[in-house]
């Protein structure tokens, strides 16, 4: 009984470990300076997602970066800041695009 009562806790240890996140999980907090406004915060938040391998996308407007959750055996940091400057807004040291730039909304634009 008690080695019953001993292996089920083990297995109970394991599973619950097992449900954690996974082990390839990382949190970046991009910068992204040019965002003015909701639009910029939801262009942003779709073109992150469309970056296979992410997992969450957090704009806050407020501090101007961009919280991203992805899976780094699909993809890296890399990717996902030339995902945000193609979409027209710069993302760390990575500028934006200027074409796409030119087609966000008058709104999103800095001047
Ligand atoms: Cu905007």
């Amino acid at each position: 009984m008690k080695i019953t009562m001993l292996s089920m806790a083990i297995l109970l240890a394991a599973f619950v470990a097992g449900c954690g996140e996974p082990a390839d999980l990382r949190t970046e907090v991009i910068t992204a300076k040019t965002m003015v406004c909701g639009s910029c915060a939801k262009n942003v938040e779709k073109a992150v997602y469309a970056v296979e391998g992410v997992k969450s996308v957090a704009v806050d407007l407020e501090a101007k970066n961009v919280t991203v959750k992805y899976l780094s055996t699909n993809t890296n940091l890399e990717t996902i800041e030339l995902a945000i400057a193609d979409a027209g807004y710069d993302a760390n040291g990575r500028k934006r695009d200027p074409a796409a730039y030119e087609k966000l909304d008058a709104c999103c634009k800095l001047d």
